[in-house]
């Protein structure tokens, strides 16, 4: 009763921002996302009879406190599937996240958790099956199972089971690149999780933000079929930034961004009105991804490298999705 995953962490180019059910972590929105294939993590999962409750290593260190409970209050679903409520497990985790990457790792933590406890109780879930129990642990986890570019349908049913994870198309679709430009590596104040709801709860922006899913979707989708990437860039910058307002209507009114997000920012649209095809990204933080094509790699991490207040840059490619080991 063991089984070892890999999950690849994911970027969201039309983001997911808003619950409409807390417990089944049920969107307001569909989101769409590129797996990367730079940042990983790898967990190997054992039930064991003799255990009396579950153990979690992550990078070789004991796990307590608010981090295993989210991992155990996770497996009792996947026991409760399995019909094993008194089975405990062993979890192995490790994060191949370059220091400092300024990702979370909730994305490939619990693609890669929520494949190998399935795996190792003997569970034998479909993708989509996977993807809605994966969506239980976080959210944008859900689209980390597929490889290349994927789609979170909302879903409409209460329970949730129309809600999961598509692929839109595989990891060796396009060649495109996503540079983490990381400004702070500090925890952020406020948690996507408090962050989304008091968004949602209190924002008059919101229903502007969730008008304006629809179209984004459909000419993603469009740009990503043909390989346009002018199409692509532009609607993933306009949505990051729509996101982004909903936070300053907010009540306590919140942003994410340092000065250096700004620069960074600037830096980017600087580098289009001098031929270089280059779109930011931002998710609940500080940090900025960089969209760019391989062909301009050189000359893009060049500049990110050099923008005051930038600590560190790391490129990425498509990803693959989930593997088991
Ligand atoms: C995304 N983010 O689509 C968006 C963009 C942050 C901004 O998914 O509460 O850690 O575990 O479902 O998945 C961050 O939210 O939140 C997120 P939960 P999660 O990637």
């Amino acid at each position: 009763m063991k089984a070892t995953a890999k999950a690849h962490t994911n970027i969201a180019l039309i983001k997911y921002w808003g619950k409409r059910d807390d417990t089944l972590i049920l969107p307001t929105n569909n989101s769409l996302s590129l797996t990367l294939d730079g940042f990983y993590t790898t967990t190997t999962v054992s039930f064991r009879q003799e255990l009396k409750q579950d153990v979690f290593y992550l990078n070789d260190e004991a796990v307590t406190g608010a981090a295993f409970d989210r991992v155990t209050v996770f497996l009792d679903l996947v026991r409760s599937m399995a019909e094993k409520p008194d089975l405990f497990a062993e979890i192995k985790s490790t994060n191949e996240v370059p220091t400092a990457a300024g990702f979370a790792s909730s994305a490939s933590g619990f693609a890669a958790l929520a494949a190998a406890a399935a795996r190792a109780i003997g569970l034998d879930l479909s993708k989509s099956e996977l993807s809605q129990l994966t969506r239980q642990g976080s959210g944008s986890a859900c689209r980390s199972i597929y490889g290349g570019f994927a789609e979170w349908e909302q879903g409409e049913n209460k329970d949730g089971s129309d809600s999961y994870a598509v692929q839109v198309a595989p990891q060796n679709h396009w060649d495109i690149r996503v540079a983490a430009v990381v400004l702070s590596d500090k925890t952020k104040r406020i948690s996507s999780r408090e962050g989304m709801k008091r968004t949602v709860d209190t924002s008059p922006f919101f229903d502007g933000w969730i008008g304006s899913i629809p179209s984004d979707l459909k000419r993603i989708k469009e740009g990503i079929a043909a390989r346009d990437f002018t199409v692509v860039g532009e609607i993933a910058e306009a949505n990051c930034l729509r996101m982004h307002a909903t936070t300053l209507g907010a009540a306590p009114p919140f942003m994410y961004w340092l000065d250096g997000t700004v620069t960074v920012m600037q830096a980017v649209q600087a580098m289009r009105s001098e031929g270089i095809p280059a779109y930011f990204t931002i998710d609940a933080g500080p940090n900025v991804k960089v969209l760019y094509l391989p062909e301009n790699e050189d000359v893009v991490l060049q500049k990110l490298r050099h923008i005051p207040g930038v600590q560190n840059v790391t490129s990425s490619k498509p990803g693959q999705g989930i593997t088991y080991l």
